[in-house]
């Protein structure tokens, strides 16, 4: 008989509830849960394929551990065995930097991504950490912290609520949300239609997001930052600015005025590629709105100019008056998250605190640029990287120069790679551990639920029993830091886990602010629920949050927490809760946010008053002829759902998409082949000829690429597609950020026969 169970996707930011139908230990199907608190049973085609995906019979069952020069099956011992006896060592002898970790963009989608890694870094020692967020959103984290002290202190529009919504660079109807965690963002922007209001799009192409809109501007690419910076100046300069509450708690509005002088509408219409009058009416409708969020994603991050752009996305909520207040963008409170601090001045956020060994690129958030991995492995001297860790990441595809990053790796001492496939990047590994099905992991987002449009909280225990022979993921990882300390073999991984969670209870009690100061860790530790460290530490973080019952402690008072129904949290309770709490909408924060040096929001920070000089010489710069941006379908996911046959095919395809004009102009034509080049490279890719790419743009996706030797992925290798990345040499950053810049580079194009 089949039976159900609930499971979150993991497929994508919008964290929808899922119900499993499971026949045995197979997984047959997947709905979306009506019940769930959240997404009310919304699913798309990925959450749809769960089962096929769950199943892919390329996923590995067991780890692998290179012998000979081949990767061979091994069991988990023989695996973490051959880490304990390589890492170590190369550490002892080429001291910590020699080590670097990757970590990849499923790593926000487990249970294990958020709790172990930081672990992970603390044992090793290294600084050489490169992530997907300086291939995505690290301009937001930096602006962010400029502006509020907390790189993580991301506001998020109010989409249900909002009277206008100006949306730049984001394709929601296909990925479904980023940085806005919003289960069907779709139906969200109809009702936001439906009630009155209005949604503005600002896209090069004309996407199934922009054909909802009102109004849909396709600006040439990379100039958001100027269109924006224009917006700003035209509401202080027609004095539509009203900031309102935020007045007091902001810094530098009287310079604003100053650092965006030169940015009038008719200075930027031309490297925009937009008429003066559109940008002051988008302006004046945005001030008039009652309430109105402005929210920018990949388009405008992934830009020369992202950091700038990320900033003046909350200029413009600021000046609107819009920032923390409902219908405009406001900062999310979740429930594994800390408590809210008490207002007044923070530590501040300092940007560049070491840099990169080789190029000397500054860190920020303690990160360097993925970009720069290629060269920190190649480049001898002290602090070359030799060894590397990577957990769920496939830099060799979602990265700048595939290729050189694939040299590089195939040049390591030492490589570890946690992931479920033997793919671009993990062939070249000496170790691959392979994580369990999803339906055999349970889930809570600790990322994603702090950048939800509503503040809930949901728990899924694993849908199918851990296969024999599997490890769960948050014990390879715990595995993997006790063999890189030394350790391997002396502890168990449940000691991992212990040791944060008294570390963790130490503090609370040392603090004379916490609830639970004075109190006996081992007490509190002996009262924690759970079934497994990672449960006993989610019961920890629930209890110690901003709705925890603080083990009895004084616990949250239900104006504190917002929702009757969520205070007093533990992860007992939330079991009692399979589709989840709803805890209410977003409620102002802000001065339990701020962490600047200042207390204050500081609206011109140095680095960013640095940086628009940069940005006022671009409005002289002649623009390129033709320019490539990425593009998402809504049966994809980056690089690895390419192998699963239900979410491939038909118009999720690799295709290079060419406005008419410019394929008339270059002899183009639907379905020929062109060579595409610039820095990095060049390609043969086939041309599909359309109109919703503007003129001057060609669109190709990222993620394919799938021709290379030694991976196991039967099915994307069949329709291997190109690497659009390999089109880029890793030079193009977004220099505050190290961000590299995907969007809006300068392509050639020729005719092939
Ligand atoms: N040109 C261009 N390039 C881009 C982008 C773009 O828009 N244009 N987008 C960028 C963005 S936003 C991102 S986030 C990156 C993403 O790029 P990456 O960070 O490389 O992430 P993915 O390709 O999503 O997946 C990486 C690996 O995770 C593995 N994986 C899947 N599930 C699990 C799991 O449960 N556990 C573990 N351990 N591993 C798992 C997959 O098999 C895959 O090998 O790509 C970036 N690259
Ligand atoms: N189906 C699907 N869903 C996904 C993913 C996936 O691969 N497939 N990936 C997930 C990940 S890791 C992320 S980060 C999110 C990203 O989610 P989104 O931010 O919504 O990303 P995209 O769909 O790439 O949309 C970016 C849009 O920016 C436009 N653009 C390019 N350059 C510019 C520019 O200079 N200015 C402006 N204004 N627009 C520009 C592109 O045409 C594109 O439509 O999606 C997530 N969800
Ligand atoms: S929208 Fe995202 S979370 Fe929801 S079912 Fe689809 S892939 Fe899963
Ligand atoms: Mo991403």
């Amino acid at each position: 008989m089949p039976r159900t169970a609930l499971r979150i996707c993991p497929l994508c930011e919008a964290t929808c509830g899922l119900t499993l139908t499971i026949e045995g230990t197979t997984v047959t199907g997947a709905r979306g849960d009506r019940d769930d608190v959240f997404s009310r049973g919304f699913i798309c085609p990925k959450g749809a394929a769960f089962g096929a995906l769950d199943t892919d019979p390329d996923r590995l069952r067991t780890p692998l551990v290179r012998r000979d020069g081949r990767l061979c099956e091994a069991t988990w011992e023989e695996a973490f065995e051959a880490i304990a006896a390589a890492i170590p060592a190369l550490v002892q002898e080429h001291g910590p930097q020699s080590v670097g970790v990757v970590l990849g963009n499923p790593n926000v989608h487990t249970m294990a991504g958020p709790l172990s890694p930081p672990l992970l870094l603390k044992a090793l020692g290294t600084r050489n950490l490169f992530t997907a967020s300086t291939l995505d959103q690290m301009p937001k984290h930096v602006s962010s912290g400029l502006l509020f002290g907390d790189p993580f202190a991301i506001p998020v529009p109010d989409l249900d609520r909002t009277d206008f919504l100006l949306l730049l660079g984001a394709n929601p109807v296909e990925s479904n949300g980023s940085l806005c965690t919003a289960p069907d963002f779709p139906g969200r922007l109809k009702a936001l239609r439906a009630r009155g209001g209005t949604l503005v799009v600002v896209d090069p192409r004309r996407t199934r997001t922009a054909k909802l809109a009102d109004r849909h501007l396709a600006p040439r690419p990379g100039s958001d930052a100027l269109l924006l910076a224009a917006l700003a100046h035209t509401l202080l300069a027609e004095e539509l600015a009203a900031p309102g509450a935020l007045e007091e708690l902001t810094e530098g509005l009287g310079e604003l005025a100053e650092a965006l002088g030169s940015f009038t509408p008719e200075a930027v219409a031309p490297a925009c590629d937009l008429t003066a009058a559109e940008i002051r009416g988008l302006a004046r409708d945005l001030a008039a709105a009652p309430t109105a969020a402005v929210y920018g994603r990949i388009g405008s991050c992934t830009v020369e100019y992202g950091t700038l752009a990320s900033w003046l996305v909350d200029v413009l909520n600021i000046l609107t008056g819009n920032l923390d207040r409902p219908g405009g963008a406001l900062f999310p409170l979740p429930a594994a998250g800390p408590r809210p601090r008490t207002a007044g001045p923070g530590k501040g956020f300092t940007l560049g605190r070491w840099t990169s060994r080789v190029s000397g690129h500054p860190e920020a958030k303690a990160e360097l640029p993925i970009a720069a991995l290629a060269e920190e492995i190649e480049t001898p001297g002290e602090g070359r990287i030799r060894a590397l860790v990577a957990i769920a990441a496939n830099p060799v595809l979602s990265a700048p120069d595939g290729r050189r990053l694939d040299a590089a790796l195939a040049g390591l001492d030492f490589m570890v790679s946690i992931d479920p496939y033997l793919n671009e990047t993990s062939r070249h590994a000496h170790v691959v551990l392979p994580p369990p099905p999803p339906s055999q992991s349970a889930h809570h987002d600790f990322a994603f639920n702090g950048f939800a449009i509503r503040n809930q909280v949901r728990y899924t225990r694993a849908a199918v029993p851990l296969e024999a022979g599997r490890l769960d993921e948050c014990e390879i990882h715990a595995r993997l830091v006790l063999a890189v300390s030394g350790m391997h073999g002396s502890a168990a991984p449940d000691a991992v886990d212990d040791m944060v969670i008294q570390s963790t209870l130490a503090k609370e009690a040392a603090d004379p602010h916490s609830p639970l100061h004075g109190q006996d860790p081992a007490r509190l530790a002996g009262l924690l629920t759970g079934e497994s460290g990672p449960e006993r530490r989610l019961d920890l973080m629930l209890r110690l949050g901003p709705y925890g019952d603080r083990f009895g402690a004084g616990s949250a008072s239900a104006s504190e927490a917002g929702a009757g129904a969520g205070a007093g949290l533990s992860l007992e309770r939330l079991l009692a809760h399979p589709h989840g709490i709803d805890l209410g909408p977003l409620r102002p924060r802000l001065r339990g946010v701020l962490r600047t040096r200042s207390g204050r929001i500081e609206l011109v920070p140095d680095p960013i008053a640095a940086e628009l000089p940069r940005l006022r010489a671009a409005l002289a710069d002649r623009p390129a002829a033709l320019v490539l941006v990425g593009r998402r379908h809504l049966r994809s996911n980056n690089s690895w759902l390419h192998n699963i046959p239900a979410l491939t095919g038909g118009s999720n395809r690799c295709t290079l998409q060419v406005h008419p004009l410019d394929a008339g102009r270059l002899g183009l034509t639907e379905g020929g082949l062109a060579r595409i080049t610039a820095d990095g490279g060049s390609l043969e890719v086939p041309v599909e000829v359309t109109d919703s790419v503007r003129t001057g743009v060609v669109s190709l996706p990222h993620g394919w690429g799938h021709d290379r030797d030694g991976a196991r992925l039967s099915v994307a290798s069949a329709a291997p597609g190109a690497n659009v990345n390999q089109l880029l040499d890793g030079s193009r950053l977004d220099p505050l950020s190290g961000t590299a810049v995907l969007n809006g580079f300068p392509v050639e194009l020729t005719p092939l026969p």
